[in-house]
Formats: structure tokens, sequence, C-alpha cells
């Protein structure tokens, strides 16, 4: 029971499970492993892909002839397992050359060098079969103000997502986009800092068709936010392209932990929301294993995410199924004619008959909604006492 299969679409970074658990304070605490021994521990584990940095398969400055060779054996494992690739991201953030910015560096050396890293990682990409290119604007914030570059990294940005765009179409690679807010670290600030702003920003671009999001439940956290609004208004938006999910205590530093660690409520109504969604993308657990941990930890950390999802999963099915539950909505939701008549679209006709209507106040301000009783169920069905 609970055994993760390659339907269920999970996905792991090979930057996820290959962390070494260095931290702002302390060293590596892991050896670094094989991306090839990862692509097989992964398939063993009944994982359905494996996603990348260019950095995370191919280490800065390997000559062209070596790159090749890192790719053959690489593609030969992805071959013989039958794992996918389905997104590809670019290193953005470790090369100190990036320390103020790579697309928003105020240096166009910088952003020039940004941009092909972004076009070879898209190359990188279509050799494996990705169909996802993640952006995650890490290096673009801030911590001093004074520059005032606030002005000129949106139009720096979208010039950059445009060009990009405008590449993949020219190479004939069918992308789609997926942007990924945070709201600081490693920057002081990062620009982009919710799925809000970065909702919005898409729609100023040339082609927003190939743009969508890819939100974490950490950053939104971190933001003190609620992840489900975030998810549920960007899936209603039909521009969820990708999800990165681990866990996150709020105001902390970024934790990355395992999905469903923390918050184990709100882990429960985001696993509800994917899967009465009709969302068929990739569950990527963008997490890694404590620095505690050894190379069992870390399998143990993998299978645990995929574990606890499908728990969650099953617990939200029955939570769906349950009569007094389906009851309490049917009256939460409960719908009046002549109240419905009153709403809409705008026509002059309704609008006055909604200014003559006589609307039930007293029974309004007396309502109760039963959100104790339901929600004491959600609680009853996640600790296993229902269902
Ligand atoms: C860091 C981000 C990063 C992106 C991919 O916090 O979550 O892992 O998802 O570059
Ligand atoms: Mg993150
Ligand atoms: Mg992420």
């Amino acid at each position: 029971m609970y055994e993760p299969k390659p339907e269920h679409k999970f996905t792991f970074g090979l930057w996820t499970v290959g962390n070494v658990g260095r931290d702002p304070f302390g060293d590596a605490v892991r050896e670094k492993l094989d991306p090839v021994y990862v692509v097989h521990k992964l398939a063993e584990l009944g994982v359905y892909g494996v996603n990348l940095h260019d950095e995370d398969l191919i280490p800065r400055g390997t000559p062209p002839r070596e790159r090749d060779q890192i790719v053959r054996r690489f593609k030969r494992a992805i071959e013989e397992t039958g794992l996918r690739v389905p997104m590809v991201t670019a290193n953005l953030f470790s090369d100190p050359a990036f320390k103020d910015g790579a697309l928003t560096s105020p240096d166009p050396w910088v952003r020039a060098y940004a941009l092909r890293k972004s076009l070879e990682t898209m190359d990188l990409g279509a050799e494996l079969g990705a169909e996802i290119y993640v952006v995650w604007p890490g290096r673009e914030g801030a911590e001093v103000e004074a520059t005032g570059k606030s002005r000129h990294v949106w139009a720096w940005v979208r010039e950059a997502l445009n060009y990009m765009v405008a590449y993949a179409e020219d190479q004939g690679y069918g992308y789609r986009f997926a942007l990924e807010p945070k709201p600081n670290e490693p920057r002081g600030d990062i620009y982009f800092a919710t799925v809000g702003s970065m909702l919005a920003f898409i729609y100023t671009l040339d082609r927003p068709e190939r743009f969508g999001l890819n939100p974490e439940f950490a950053h939104e956290t971190m933001a003190g936010l609620n992840f489900v609004h975030a998810v549920a208004q960007v899936l209603e938006a039909g521009k969820l392209f990708h999800i990165d999910l681990n866990d996150q205590r709020m105001s902390r530093f970024d934790q990355d932990l395992r999905f469903g660690a923390e918050n184990l409520k709100a882990a429960f109504f985001l696993v509800d929301l994917l899967e009465h969604s009709g969302y068929q993308g990739p569950r990527h657990f963008d997490a890694h294993a404590l620095r505690t941990e050894d190379e069992d930890g870390v399998w143990a950390f993998a299978r645990g995410c995929m574990r606890t999802y499908l728990i969650l999963k099953e617990k939200a099915h029955a939570f769906r199924q349950d009569p007094e539950v389906q009851a309490l909505l049917a009256e939460y939701y409960r719908g009046d004619d002549k109240a419905l008549a009153l709403l809409g679209s705008y026509s002059r006709a309704k609008a006055e008959a909604l200014k003559r209507a006589d609307i039930p106040l007293d029974a309004l301000r007396r309502r109760g909604y039963a959100l104790e009783r339901l929600d004491q169920l959600a609680v009853e069905h996640l600790l296993g006492v229902r269902g």
C-alpha cells in the first residue's frame, strides 16, 4: 500500500536527493552522488522522473567533448530505467558572477551570460526530452535600495523571457515556461516575491500562453501566505505548469523539509485540491533530507515524501466521500433561486431588481455555517479515526 508508481508522476531533482547538506554555517555532510546512480535509485523507488539544473549534470566549465559524454551516459541511464526528464532549469544563482543578479544584473555582460546559459540549458533539456522549463529568479533581488534597480528589473526580465520563448520557437522546442516566485533567500528580497506578483507579470509578456507558474509550498509559506489559496488561483487561471512540493515553518530560513513534515493540514488540503482539480503535471518534490542524514536517510526522505502524498490522497478522497461532510457542504453552499437571479452579469433591469429586492438580513446575520463541525471532521480524517 502507498507504493509509488510512475503513474503517480512523482519527480525529484538531482539537486534534491543529491543535496550534500551544506548550509551557511556548515560544510557538506554527504558525498556528492553520481547522477546516473541517482537515476537508478529513483527508478527503484517508483519515481516517474528526474529534473535538473544544467550544473547538476554538467559541472560549470566542462569542455564540450566531455559535456557530450556526460549527456550520453545520462541518457543511457534514462533509457535503461524508463525515467523521464520532465523539467530542466538553468542555475542562475551559484556562479559568483551572479552575485548582484543574473537576468537583473546591472552589468549587461552578466545578463548576456545568464541568457546564454538559459539557451544552453534549453538545448540540454531538448536532448533529454524535457517539456517544462523552470525559471527561478533566485538572485534577482536586492539588499540595497539606493541603486533604484527596482525600476529596471521588470523590463530586463521581460526582455529575457521574450527572448527565451522566441529562441524555443526558432529551435522547434515545445517548452512550457514555469516561473517560480520566492520572497527572499538567497537575496534579502527577491523581485517576483509571490505567486500573485508572478502571475500578473506573465500577462505583460509577448507570449503569455507559453508561461505559467511553478509555485512552491515553502516559498509562499516563508511569505506567510496560504499556499492552498495560491495554487487554487493559479489552477483557475490555467497556469499551473509545475509544482514544487516540500514543507516549511513560517518566518524562517528556507527549510525545504520533507513533504508533510510540518504543516500536515495544509498538505492535506493541497493534495485534496491537486487531486480533484484535473492537474496532470508532475508532482515534484523540491526538498532535501535533513543535514543529520546519511545516504540511507536520503532515500528514507524520498520515500517519505511520496508515501505521505499517497496517504493524504487516500484521506482526501475519503473526506470528500464522507456522507456527513457532503451533507454539511450541501448546506454550506445551499442555493436560493431568488438570490441567484439577482447575481450574474449586469443588466439595467437586474440592477433595478437588486435595489428593490427584499434581502433577508435578519436571517443572514443569525446564520451559523457549521465550520467547526466540518473542520473537526477534516481533522478526524487526518488523524485516522474516520473513513
Ligand atoms: C530554491 C528553489 C530552487 C528552484 C529551482 O529555493 O526552490 O530549488 O526550484 O532552481
Ligand atoms: Mg525552494
Ligand atoms: Mg523550487
